[in-house]
């Protein structure tokens, strides 16, 4: 009863007060999360980018035609587990305490997440996909999530857990994953609820395995490389300059090189993922090494956007099942992605740093009841405000408190005035994988200030309305050095804020765990 009496007071202005009980649940906007692993910005057309015309995402694009896109959705700690960790609580790493992928422990399933909020309040929930916190889904009356290398999944025939059992499927992840989602819609939930379902794709994660028929879709083409592609990482040598992310870490399973039929179990699981060391360049051999870093990139961003095509294609899928079902106009659909990703952009892959192309998450909504179509949103958003919003929208009243705000005003083209400008980071994960020093900062919306530390002690600033691309670290201009003394005084108050300081040093320790790698079969 208690969710009809919420209801009612977020209802829309034309519900009737007369309605029955039943019409008015039916009323209640159902909510389907798609987030894909490692989609980036760059590689859907609606945002534009220089792969717009060769690999058009139209299905995601569709979605922003008919909903609004969002510029500056930010991720709070850019990497898989923790941001997932932070969406579903609505908090940062440091209060829901995962912060690392790989050392960081299992996600605390004790914790409050807003799926659970919703199934407690008559919604029909589900999880599909990848879920990747080590713990099992809480919230959920239905999952199937990928259980196969450290539930990072495979491409190919995956192992999912099924409601607490592995199942060994056949066929190609995306497809599977929505086969799954697109079944349980149909036949599996009560259609007289509201529902969420999270549709958590992995793809286009690594090792960027293609579906078949999209292996060879750009064979003869040549893809265009970033501006910032032969980034000399001037002025953060320390930091960008010191990584293992960088086109030349592309391993031999990356460029997908079979291994001798000689090799077997570690011995081929090396010489398959670690490769590419210093001075180990996995390219034809005789090829310069200028050309060698264009063969990687271009391998890499073929298998790379093909994924995303399959994620297209499968989007697709459920908009027509919406569609064909009558329920697009009172589902709200969003689109996003666990962080961004580098494509080649400051010559690296993979994520982690504050700098734009890792720290913007894709986020595209349509909701028809209430977000005008074809609008853009240029608001700080990040990752914790995911949460509250979506218990806004379902008009879900709960006593307990998350870091995140609600956006639904934003949702509805009204912006409150007092909205956040600034958005705080900590990335923590270290060294491994790909050795991103860990670091906290600021982000406002022409700013982006950070420290860098551990076992270093650097701070960059960054003018990016001056410096979109983030090549000039500016932190000793004395042109700046009010702008830095602000920030810094800003960022203090956010970290005050967000209960992240010096007491939780030991938190951020890094340990031997750190720096083993964990290669799981
Ligand atoms: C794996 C990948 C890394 C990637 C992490 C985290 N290596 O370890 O390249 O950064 O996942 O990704 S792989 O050789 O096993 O593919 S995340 O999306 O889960 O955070
Ligand atoms: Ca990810």
């Amino acid at each position: 009863l208690t969710a009809f009496v919420v209801f009612a007071s977020f209802s829309c202005k034309n519900d009737s007060n007369k309605a029955t009980n039943e019409e008015e649940s039916q009323e209640k906007p159902n909510i389907i999360y798609v987030m894909a692993d490692d989609l980036t910005i760059q590689a859907i057309s609606a945002y534009g980018g220089i792969y717009k015309d060769i690999a058009p995402t139209p299905n995601i694009d569709r979605l922003a035609n008919e909903g609004m896109l969002f510029e500056d959705v930010l991720c709070t700690n850019a990497i898989c587990g923790p941001s997932r960790a932070s969406i579903l609580t609505g908090d940062y790493s440091n209060v829901n305490g995962y912060y690392k992928n790989e050392s960081g422990g299992k996600f605390d399933a004790s914790k409050w997440t807003f799926p659970q909020e919703f199934q407690k309040n008559g919604y029909q929930t589900s999880l599909f996909g990848k879920w990747h916190l080590g713990s099992e889904p809480k919230g959920f009356d239905v999952f199937k999530y990928h259980n196969s290398a450290g539930q990072q999944g495979h491409y190919w025939d995956p192992v999912y857990n099924e409601n607490g059992k592995d199942v060994k499927e056949t066929g190609y992840s995306s497809n599977l994953t929505t086969n799954f989602a697109l079944n349980w819609l149909e036949n599996q939930r009560d259609k007289s609820a509201p529902f969420l379902m999270l549709l958590q794709y992995k793809a286009p994660h690594r090792p960027w395995e293609p579906d078949h028929k999209y292996e060879k879709l750009w064979e003869d083409v040549e893809m265009p490389y970033p501006v910032t592609f032969n980034d000399d990482y001037k002025g953060r040598e320390l930091t960008a300059g010191d990584t293992e992310m960088t086109v030349d870490f592309f391993s031999r399973r990356d460029m997908k090189l079979k291994s001798p039929d000689s090799l077997e179990g570690k011995e081929r699981l090396a010489w398959e993922f670690y490769g590419a060391k210093p001075g180990e360049l996995v390219q034809p051999e005789g090829m310069s090494y200028q050309d060698g870093r264009k063969w990687r990139y271009q391998n890499f961003i073929k298998d790379y956007l093909a994924c995303v095509k399959s994620v297209d294609d499968n989007l697709g899928r459920v908009l027509d099942y919406l569609d064909k079902n009558g329920l697009t106009n009172n589902t709200m659909i969003v689109l996003t992605s666990d962080q961004g990703f580098y494509l080649g952009d400051h010559g690296f892959f993979d994520k982690r740093f504050i700098y734009e192309e890792s720290l913007r998450m894709p986020f595209i909504v349509r909701f028809p009841k209430m977000v005008k179509p074809g609008s853009v949103n240029h608001d700080i958003i990040s990752n914790i405000d995911f949460a509250p919003t979506f218990m806004d929208i379902a008009g879900i009243n709960t006593d307990h408190e998350v870091q995140g705000k609600s956006f639904k005003k934003v949702l509805q083209g009204n912006t409150p005035e007092d909205w956040q400008q600034a958005m705080y980071y900590h990335y923590y994960e270290f060294p491994y994988w790909h050795h991103v020093q860990p670091h906290y900062g600021i982000r406002t919306p022409q700013y982006t200030l950070a420290h860098f530390y551990y076992n270093i002690d650097v701070w960059e600033l960054y003018d990016r309305e001056k410096d979109p691309n983030e090549l000039h670290n500016i932190i000793n201009d004395p042109q700046y050095s009010n702008v830095v003394e602000h920030l810094k005084e800003e960022l203090k108050g956010l970290m005050k804020q967000y209960g992240d300081d010096e007491s939780l040093a030991d938190f951020r320790k890094i340990t031997d765990k750190d720096f083993g790698l964990i290669v799981d079969k």
